[in-house]
């Protein structure tokens, strides 16, 4: 073993030419780069340790398992890049990264290792960066010692003195901003007796982005404060972006072995959820300490700038689904992964759909005889009432109040009460072209429910309308279409139940 050190050391001279650019740069009092101290003197102790290169890997990579059983000096080179890459299809995204990707190389020490951190910002830089890595005991977690410009490097020391996953990010000002554009990732420090052996280890992160343009929309995106302020991020993503483990990007593994996940959330805002679909965690480190596992979780939560690790055995082939149980993150916002398991199948673990039979289930009653009746006498009244032009402007009056008060009721947590809709989210009814076109396809759409793209004022929306036929009467449905149709300046004529109830009959 080479106990000398090979490694070259920067000397204060250029590390003070940094320092003076450094103080030259608008910086936050508490950043102020106090001149650098020089480098530690080590007790013999240490620097008679073993010096070793860090490995550092890739997501969804994660460096193997140490093999040494004693503390070694290990020199970790992290590059801070700025680079423009895919955040969904058509999207692009100038990510602020630890090694060029989102989340950055994952590292791994061991405890009590002793480690010379060198923090490099690539000449391409636009901005200083620095790190605060959760696994560090000292100010700001290092941060205060690596505030680094473009093309310089800043060189600290520390030793892993806790084990656990950690989180390390940028805390450059603003830094929400430094992580909300990628500047996060994890460091491994392994418990001196090591973690159990598994079969495959997975390094996978959640973290949400502030487009200003919405979820989907094309082009180079850039970074929106208010967005992140509000915490309504157009996207969440599991490893910098959209897809990063779908396809043939997804995580593997055979049927038989043992699976563990290093997970962690950057944030910058959002908590996970963090769910695998069919899959139950035999073992979770909640909060990733690595000391106290848990048993049979169905769902961990993993505080932002946290982090858990999971393990389990797949016992079935098939793909599971790796997502933020809080769901529309997952299905409207990025944050789904796959692992794709192969391998023979046990039917009685999982058999697979086993019958396809017919099933009648008690038929909706249309309503008893006597209902049928009062319908029936109801369409001669309002046949006659029809004739009445006064009594059809007071009849309408009448729809319209009780229509508000299905509308207020119901229709309003999407529609708002003011009619206008959520951009993106939910069509407006008050002013829509969509909902004048066609009077008969009103009535539709609240009985079925709408799904799918649909073009209002010119706006699309996709999304999902529940419908109402089970939970509003035609009456219900007469009144308050004729409150929308006569609302926030739209006006049309009164909707009958009848005539609800016979698109009603026709749709069934
Ligand atoms: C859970 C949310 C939700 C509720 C509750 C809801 N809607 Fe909708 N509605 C939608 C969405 C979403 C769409 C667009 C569906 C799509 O993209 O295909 C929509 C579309 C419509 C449309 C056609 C588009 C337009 O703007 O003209 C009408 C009309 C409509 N809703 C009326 C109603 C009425 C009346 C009620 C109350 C009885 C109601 N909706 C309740 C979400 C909702
Ligand atoms: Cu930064």
């Amino acid at each position: 073993m080479n106990k000398s050190n090979p490694h070259p050391r920067r000397y204060p001279a250029v590390a003070l030419a940094a320092t003076l650019l450094l103080l030259s740069l608008p910086l936050r009092a508490d950043e102020d780069p106090s001149a650098p101290k020089g480098l530690v003197a080590l007790p013999p102790e240490v620097e008679a340790m073993p010096v070793e290169q860090a490995i550092l890997t890739t997501p969804p990579h994660v460096p193997p398992p140490f093999k040494r059983k004693y503390s070694a000096r290990v020199v970790v080179n992290l590059e801070v890049r700025e680079v423009v890459k895919r955040l969904a299809d058509g999207v692009e995204y100038t990510f602020w990264t630890y090694g060029g990707t989102v989340p950055g190389r994952f590292i791994r020490i061991r405890e009590g290792d002793v480690v010379e951190f060198h923090l490099n910002n690539h000449p391409s830089s636009k901005l200083p960066h620095n790190i605060d890595l959760h696994a560090v005991t000292g100010p700001g977690g290092g941060a205060a010692s690596t505030f680094t410009a473009p093309g310089h490097s800043s060189q600290f020391t520390f030793q892993a003195l806790n084990p656990g996953l950690f989180v390390y990010h940028c805390a450059t000002a603003p830094v929400p901003m430094h992580i909300g554009n990628g500047m996060y990732g994890l460091i491994l420090v392994e418990p001196k007796e090591g973690l159990p052996p598994v079969d495959k280890e997975y390094y996978v992160m959640q973290g949400e982005f502030y487009t200003t343009g919405k979820y989907g929309e094309e082009g180079l995106q850039s970074f929106d404060m208010a967005k992140a302020i509000d915490e309504r991020p157009p996207y969440v993503v599991f490893n910098g972006a959209v897809g990063s483990l779908v396809g043939d990007k997804a995580l593997t593994a055979k049927v038989g072995e043992r699976v563990r996940i290093y997970f962690g959330v950057g944030g910058p805002n959002l908590t996970s959820s963090f769910h695998v679909i069919g899959e139950i965690f035999d073992k979770v480190y909640p909060e990733a300490g690595l000391s106290l596992p848990n048993s049979n979780v169905q769902t961990t939560f993993v505080p932002s700038g946290g982090a858990a690790v999971v393990e389990f055995k797949v016992e079935v082939p098939g793909t599971f689904i790796l997502v933020d149980h809080s769901l529309t993150r997952a299905f409207n916002k990025g944050a789904l992964g796959m692992l794709k398991v192969s391998g023979p199948e046990n039917r009685v673990i999982y058999s697979g759909k086993e019958i396809d039979a017919v099933y009648l289930g008690a038929q909706a009653e249309e309503g008893s005889e006597s209902a049928k009746r009062e319908a029936e006498l109801k369409s001669k009244i309002a046949a006659e009432i029809k004739s009445n032009p006064a009594i059809t402007a007071l009849t309408k009056e009448m729809q319209i109040e009780k229509g508000k008060q299905v509308y207020m009721g119901l229709c309003f947590a999407c529609h708002q009460p003011d009619g206008k809709g959520l951009p993106g989210a939910f069509p407006p009814l008050a002013g829509s072209d969509f909902l004048k076109a066609d009077r008969d396809r009103a009535v539709r759409i609240v009985l079925k429910g709408l799904s799918g793209p649909v073009v209002v004022n010119g706006q699309t929306i996709n999304s999902v309308m529940p419908p109402q036929e089970a939970v509003l009467t035609d009456a219900q449905i007469a009144d308050v279409l004729t409150y929308v149709f006569n609302a926030w300046g739209n006006s049309g004529d009164a909707f009958s139940a009848d005539k609800v109830k016979a698109i009603r009959n026709e749709i069934h």
